[in-house]
């Protein structure tokens, strides 16, 4: 086992044990140490740059959606060749992941480790057949919330339709019934309470991306604001 693979396991073992508390309490700044010195296999630190950890993800609140699985209904739309609608059920059926990944809210915590199952948006991209004219993605969420990904980074394999989180169905607080997962942006991306994920050719500033916070929001880059 190479020193890089046994500090991720020592470090999974560590925070997994964290998430057994049921409160958003911090995880030792030993723990911080260790994930500031950890390398991701892109080389770039476990823990980003401005980032603290908790020992799980915490409710940042939102305008909620319908939460029941019956209601649901995601539209796969825009600058494709197929758009189509699918329902919950459909969606179950598509193939499943189940992901371990580490995610980062521009308020400064990072939780390490949270589990997600759920479909890859480039599967749900694969049978809507993307134009070459499509470059961005905008995920579309109730109330009107949306948030815009570069299409390149939007087909990643760890960017999910994401249904469960820890095992279990997603919480109200947490999006039920289904949501984005983009771990390697900003967690303002993942929008909650999905409704639509819709290829564009130019891009469309979201819901905070015309607040004040930054376009593309990556946390290794802390492009935070604007
Ligand atoms: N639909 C919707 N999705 C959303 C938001 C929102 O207000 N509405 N907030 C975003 C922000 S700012 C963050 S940090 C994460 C928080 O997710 P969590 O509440 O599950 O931790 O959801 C994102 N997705
Ligand atoms: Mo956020």
């Amino acid at each position: 086992m190479s020193r890089r693979t046994f500090v991720r396991s020592a470090m999974a073992g560590t925070v997994i044990t964290a998430l057994g508390g049921a409160s958003y309490c911090l995880a030792s700044t030993e723990e911080e140490k260790r994930a500031r010195a950890t390398l991701r296999p892109d080389g770039q630190p476990r823990l980003p740059p401005g980032q603290h950890l908790l020992s799980r993800i915490k409710p940042m609140g939102g305008i909620e959606g319908d939460p029941s699985p019956g209601a649901f209904r995601l539209q796969v739309h825009g600058e494709v060749e197929q758009p189509f609608t699918i329902d919950f059920a459909e969606l179950l059926k598509m193939p499943q992941v189940e992901q371990v990944c580490d995610v980062h809210c521009v308020t400064k915590w990072t939780a390490l480790d949270t589990r997600w199952t759920g479909v890859k948006v480039a599967d749900l991209a694969a049978r809507a057949r993307p134009k070459p004219t499509a470059r961005h993605v905008i995920f579309e969420a109730a109330a009107g919330y949306t948030a815009n990904v570069p299409l390149r980074e939007a087909l990643a394999p760890n960017v999910l339709v994401a249904h469960k989180y820890e095992g279990s169905p997603l919480a109200r607080a947490h999006g039920a019934p289904a949501r984005v997962i983009v771990p390697d942006l900003y967690f303002w991306k993942s929008a909650k309470w999905l409704t639509g994920i819709r290829f564009v050719a130019a891009d469309r500033p979201g819901y905070w991306e015309t607040r004040g916070y930054h376009n593309h929001g990556g946390p290794w880059k802390e492009e935070r604001y604007g």
